[in-house]
């Protein structure tokens, strides 16, 4: 088996709007290396990247996918990553493992959204990048008007180290413009650059040369003194410019005709960094450090990935920063605080599994079957911990209530969600003890249309989808005073409780309090429970709606009882009584669940967010430009924003995001209680 140093290692991921061919790139990267033997097609459902059934079906990529493959002595731990928004879990996961990235961009569609947003997250951790326009073969492809946008968007950083020969139907090939050839077809076949091109070829050279000197004081100077910089000093030159994010070249090519793939390898293998520069952050308790990445220390690994397949079961993907990590070992979870049995170690290619028998510092892995690691976790030596700061994943904020089909569908339905919430940490599951329901969160609607998909085909279990309830509650508004007598007199034995309540608002927040101001024993004080007991079960569901009743104090001041007719349960039936009784008087109000939402969008759509908010009942609570976006933070009742995700997708074209938190319950206006209230007794009847 192979070892490679840190040198001979990169680590890739590939980013983009959905479908500007990622994982076609992928394709033709295996198939050049030579990793795969014939070049599968998304369309056909035959990618090595795309292998789950829903990706099949879907025809974009769901998860991250790792292919490693080879070429030239280096090991290319590519990682494709899903283009739709609702799966960014897995491009920050994969981003966090990488440090070069190849931006997609389709030739016809331009810069797209997701492109602009996978340019950003790279701004965000500063991670070396190439652009690739792709799909030059296709009709109303077009690599300089393309080029004129990422430059319009990106800067003049972007310079253009290939061009195409030809566009759409007459596409070619490729021209290098350091080495000044041509390379036809999936071949790759060297060419003289046609004299209908030398033109552009001196233009975009002498532009790359210019830059590539702009690195460099010596270069610069050698440059403007007109002297010709050697081919190692314009490789060397931009392989700096490369990886410290001050040049990012443009590649051209086709993913689907395999043309211009090898061109895209040298130049990962030429100018994209190595896992050596990149220190890795770990952190002690309470401060950060940064330690460089070396084979010889002791070993550290983070988890980034945790696949759950119903045949092989758990499968955990793992980066190692640090040392070696060999299979049939014992490693340190510091996470967890335990010892973890490493079985067998893989290197991945989509689902297969090349076993190895050790993998070193800068190199990515799985192993399957361990049995306390999650997705985050560092595994290292017992005898010298390190913890690496585990990856950010964005927090849930699209909710929905899962609704078993069937009584063996309820049965298993908590194990099939506990799996694929381990396998995605951008999904929580959660009971909603006020409404009964199983709330699934996750990333949009599509996001949670997928997971349960996947607890379907991967563990037979079939939902359905629903928007939630809203948990409203129920309180009251001014005292009240209520009595209840309880009394049956049937055959022998009667039944005698008798209980006077006094009910008090309380504010908003304090959840409900019960005390005893019964004096002289007018209900004996073993029968109080029994009261308290009646009184809370009469505050679960309130006279409104049934919906559960808060923030109200209880006092039981007098009653009566009978010495051979009470009992505990005569009590409790009297002490219901009386709530009910009092609840009804106190002028009882519905209440709604308020949501502190912060959106952030393009300043372009400050506008329509706000009047979109307006009539969401949101009450602004400010905005904060921050450059070119604007955060708006608001209060809104839950019941307007359930579907916000995708409100704001549709109002932005995808351009805005947002977070949402609980933050109080409040009156619900009277005209729309009024409508709950009616359409929770049609429910009731
Ligand atoms: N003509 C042409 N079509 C291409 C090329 N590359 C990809 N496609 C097609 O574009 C579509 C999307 O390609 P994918 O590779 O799935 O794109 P992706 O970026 O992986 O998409 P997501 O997984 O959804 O993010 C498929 O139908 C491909 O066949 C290309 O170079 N030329
Ligand atoms: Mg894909």
């Amino acid at each position: 088996m192979e070892q490679y140093g840190l040198d001979n290692i990169r680590n890739l991921v590939l980013l983009s709007h959905s479908g500007a061919g990622k994982t076609t790139t992928s394709e033709a990267i295996l198939f050049t290396t030579g990793a795969i033997s014939r070049l599968g097609k998304v369309d056909d459902g035959t990618t090595t990247s795309d292998y789950d059934l829903d990706e099949v079906k879907r025809k974009i990529s769901i998860n991250l996918s790792v292919l490693s493959c080879q070429w030239k002595g280096t090991k290319i731990n590519l990682i494709d990553t899903p283009g739709y928004s609702d799966f960014v879990g897995e491009v920050k996961a994969a981003m966090r493992v990488s440090e070069g990235a190849i931006i997609v961009i389709c030739a016809a569609s331009g810069v797209e959204v997701g492109s602009e947003q996978g340019w950003s997250y790279c701004d965000e951790v500063n991670l070396p990048r190439f652009v690739l326009v792709n799909k030059i073969d296709r009709e109303n492809a077009d690599f300089y008007r393309t080029l004129d946008e990422l430059q319009s968007k990106f800067g003049s950083k972007c310079v253009p180290l290939q061009l195409p020969i030809g566009s759409q139907s007459s596409f070619q090939g490729i021209i290098d413009l350091l080495t000044m050839k041509g390379y036809i077809g999936s071949q790759a076949e060297e060419a003289e650059i046609p004299s209908s091109l030398s033109s552009q070829v001196t233009t975009f050279r002498e532009k790359l040369i210019e830059t590539i000197a702009e690195m460099d004081d010596k270069l610069i100077e050698k440059y403007l003194e007109g002297e010709e910089l050697s081919p190692e000093e314009l490789r060397d030159g931009l392989r700096r410019g490369t990886v410290s994010g001050k040049i990012v070249p443009v590649l051209v090519g086709s993913a689907l005709q395999n043309i211009g793939t090898s061109r895209l390898l040298d130049a990962v293998h030429s100018y994209l960094p190595s896992p050596k520069g990149r220190a890795v952050v770990i952190a002690s308790d309470s401060t950060e450090q940064t330690i460089e990445p070396d084979q010889e220390a002791s070993l550290g690994t983070l988890v980034f990935k945790t696949s759950a397949d119903p045949h092989i079961g758990k499968l955990t993907y793992f980066r190692v920063y640090n040392g070696t990590i060999s299979s049939n070992s014992q490693v340190w979870n510091v996470t967890r605080d335990g010892m973890e049995r490493i079985g067998q170690l893989f290197v991945m290619r989509g689902k297969t599994q090349e076993s190895v028998s050790q993998l070193r510092a800068g190199d990515i892995g799985a192993v399957a079957k361990l049995n306390l690691t999650s997705t985050g976790d560092t595994l290292c030596s017992r005898d010298n911990p390190v913890k690496i700061v585990p990856i950010r994943f964005p927090e849930p904020i699209f909710s929905e209530a899962v609704r078993p089909k069937t009584k063996t569908d309820l049965d298993k339905l908590g194990e099939s969600l506990s799996r694929i919430i381990e396998e995605d940490p951008t999904l929580r599951m959660r009971r909603e003890a006020d409404t009964g329901e199983t709330i699934l969160s996750g990333l949009g609607e599509t996001h949670l249309e997928v997971a349960a998909g996947k607890m379907l085909h991967k563990f037979g279990v079939a939902v359905e989808l629903e928007t939630p309830k809203v948990p409203y509650k129920e309180t009251i508004t001014i005292p009240a005073k209520a009595e209840y007598k309880h009394r049956k007199q049937t055959g022998g034995h009667g039944q005698y409780g008798h209980v006077f309540l006094e009910l008090e608002p309380l504010p908003r927040g304090s959840n409900s309090e019960f005390t005893n101001k019964i004096v002289g024993g007018a209900i004996p004080r073993n029968y109080i429970p029994a009261v308290e007991k009646g009184v809370k079960e009469a505050l679960q569901e309130g006279v409104l709606a049934h919906y559960p009743v808060v923030d109200i104090k209880t006092r039981v001041y007098d009653g009566s009882f009978h010495p051979v007719d009470s009992s505990e349960i005569c009590f409790k039936i009297a002490g219901a009584g009386a709530m009910k009784k009092g609840l009804s008087q106190a002028h009882p109000i519905l209440l709604e669940p308020i949501m502190n939402i912060k959106v952030t969008v393009p300043n372009d759509f400050t506008g329509d967010i706000l009047s979109d908010l307006n009539s969401k009942r949101a009450r602004m609570q400010g905005m904060n430009p921050e450059g070119e976006v604007n955060v708006i933070e608001a209060q809104a009742p839950l019941a307007e924003i359930l579907r916000y995700a995708i409100d704001l997708k549709s109002i932005t074209q995808g351009r805005g995001s947002y977070t949402v938190e609980f933050s109080h319950y409040e009156a619900v206006l009277p005209q729309i209680a009024e409508k709950i209230i009616a359409a929770k007794q049609a429910e009731k009847a």
